[in-house]
């Protein structure tokens, strides 16, 4: 069995064109992760098997998305000492219940909510935890930065150099 560092979680096979963002930025890290579908409402005894074992199963980090009345992250967080970073699935149909329901936890279970739709974001605070204790994930993040940074940097630099109408597409 592999040796997963993350685990990514969702509670419906219709969150993966969201959640499927976490996935691909791991890959861009080289973390291993393991996607998986997991219903707070659907399938809760899984859910709480999956909470319960992540820990000893090597995990570091969960990554936790769902839509609606998004239980999923709160409960995974309740059964398991790792970091669960949550990520409310927004749809344009959507209010905000989603969000609501990971920032209104009750204090003494914590968890790290995301934006909507937030899940690259989500992958990278997973690497930059993951990076407390890894050197190479360290520097590649590092890295990371600095190239984001000078992406932004040379943008500014066309624009200054060209006028910004030049870049409208
Ligand atoms: C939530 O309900 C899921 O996370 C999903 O965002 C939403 C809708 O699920 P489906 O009806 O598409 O399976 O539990």
């Amino acid at each position: 069995m592999e040796d997963y560092r993350v685990g990514i979680i969702m509670g419906s096979e219709s969150d993966l064109d969201i959640m499927s963002k976490a996935a691909e930025e791991l890959e861009k890290f080289d973390v291993s992760h393991e996607v998986r579908i997991i219903s707070a409402h659907r399938t809760p005894e899984e859910m709480m098997k999956y909470a319960d074992e992540a820990a000893s199963r090597g995990l570091k980090v969960i990554i936790a998305g769902a839509g609606g009345s998004a239980h999923l992250p709160g409960m995974t967080a309740s059964h398991t000492p790792l970091p669960v970073l949550a990520v409310p699935v927004k749809r344009d149909s959507h209010d905000h219940e989603a969000l609501f329901s990971s920032i209104k936890m009750p204090p003494g279970i914590p968890l790290a909510t995301m934006p909507e739709n937030g899940a690259k974001n989500a992958a990278l605070m997973a690497v930059e935890i993951l990076a407390l204790s890894d050197v190479t994930l360290a520097e590649k993040y590092a890295k990371f930065k600095t190239d984001q940074r000078q992406k932004v940097i040379e943008t500014d630099n066309a624009f200054r150099e060209n006028g910004w109408k030049a870049h409208i597409k």
